[in-house]
C-alpha cells in the first residue's frame, strides 16, 4: 500500500490528529492524520482512495477494538479526531458531488436529551465508513427529524438515548416516523435501551456500539445494491 495511506491509517487508528498533537507519545512530531491527507492529496490520490484504503479500515479496526473492550472511550475519541482531521480536506470533494457516498445518516439524541458524547461517537464513525451524516443535535423532536428526511429522501435514521425518561420520547418519534414513512429504517442505540426495546417500540435495529452501527449501514447500502 502506498506509504502515506499507510501512515494515515496508524495516525486515524492511534489518534494522532495533527503534527502538533503530543498524542500519542510514540508519535509526537510526526505528521498527522491532518498533513498526511493533505499530502496524499497533493499526491494525486483520490478523495475515495483515501476513504476506502486509510480511514474506512482505521476506523473498522478501531470500533471492534472498542466493541471489545480492548480501548475505551477516550481513546476512540482520539480516533476519531484523527477522522475528522482528515475529512476537513476531502469532505468538500464529497459535498460538491465529485466523489459518491454510500448514502444519508440523520442522526439525533432524542427531544429533552441533552447527553451527545455517544450520539457524536456514532457520528463519526458512520462519516468514517463513508456516509454522509446529517446531525441534529441533541434535543430533536419528531419534528426536526421529518425536516430532515423531508430534505434529504432516502436517508437512514439513527436516535439516541441516555436518559430513562427520554427513552419515552424515542418510542414517540420511532412511531411518528414509522407512520410517516413506513419504509424508513431507523436505528436506536444509548446506554439505557436494548434489544428488547428496540423491538417493543418498532425499531429496526438496536446497536450497543458505534461498530454495529457501521456495520447495520454497510449492509443495508449492500443490500440497496443488489436490489
Ligand atoms: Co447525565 N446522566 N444527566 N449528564 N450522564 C447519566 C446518563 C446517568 C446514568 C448518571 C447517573 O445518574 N448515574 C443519569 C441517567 C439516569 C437514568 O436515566 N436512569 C444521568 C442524569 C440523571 C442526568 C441529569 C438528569 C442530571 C440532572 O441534571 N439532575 C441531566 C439530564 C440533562 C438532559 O439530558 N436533559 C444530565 C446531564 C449530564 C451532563 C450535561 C452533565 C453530561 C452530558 C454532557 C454531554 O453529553 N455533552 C452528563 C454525562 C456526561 C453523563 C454520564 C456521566 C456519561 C454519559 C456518557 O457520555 N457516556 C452518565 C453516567 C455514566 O454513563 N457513567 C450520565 C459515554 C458515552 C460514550 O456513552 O452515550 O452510552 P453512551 O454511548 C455509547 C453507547 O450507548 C452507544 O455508543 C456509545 C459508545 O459505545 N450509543 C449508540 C449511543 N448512542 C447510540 C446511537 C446508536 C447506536 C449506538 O444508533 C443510532
Amino acid at each position: 500500500m502506498n506509504d502515506i495511506l499507510q501512515k494515515l491509517r496508524q495516525c486515524v487508528e492511534f489518534g494522532k490528529i495533527d503534527k502538533a498533537c503530543p498524542y500519542p507519545p510514540n508519535l509526537k512530531d510526526q505528521d498527522g492524520a491532518n498533513e498526511l491527507t493533505k499530502k496524499a492529496l497533493e499526491n494525486g490520490i483520490k478523495p475515495t482512495e483515501i476513504l476506502e484504503n486509510a480511514l474506512i479500515p482505521a476506523m473498522t479496526i478501531v470500533g471492534n477494538k472498542f466493541s471489545r473492550n480492548e480501548i475505551f472511550v477516550p481513546q476512540m475519541l482520539m480516533s476519531a479526531k484523527a477522522m475528522h482531521g482528515a475529512m476537513v480536506h476531502i469532505r468538500p470533494y464529497f459535498q460538491s458531488g465529485e466523489t459518491k457516498r454510500k448514502g444519508k445518516f440523520i442522526i439525533g439524541t432524542v427531544a429533552g436529551d441533552l447527553h451527545d458524547i455517544g450520539k457524536n461517537l456514532v457520528a463519526m464513525m458512520v462519516e468514517g465508513g463513508g456516509w454522509e451524516v446529517i446531525d441534529l443535535g441533541v434535543d430533536a423532536g419528531t419534528e426536526k427529524f421529518i425536516r430532515a428526511i423531508d430534505e434529504n429522501p432516502g436517508s437512514i435514521v439513527g436516535l439516541s438515548a441516555l436518559l430513562t425518561t427520554t427513552m419515552e420520547n424515542m418510542k414517540k418519534t420511532v412511531i411518528d416516523l414509522k407512520t410517516n414513512y413506513p419504509s424508513l429504517k431507523i436505528l436506536v442505540g444509548g446506554a439505557p435501551v436494548t434489544q428488547e426495546y428496540c423491538e417493543k417500540i418498532g425499531a429496526d435495529f438496536y446497536s450497543p456500539d458505534p461498530q454495529g452501527a457501521v456495520n447495520y449501514l454497510r449492509n443495508l447500502a449492500l443490500h440497496r445494491l443488489t436490489l
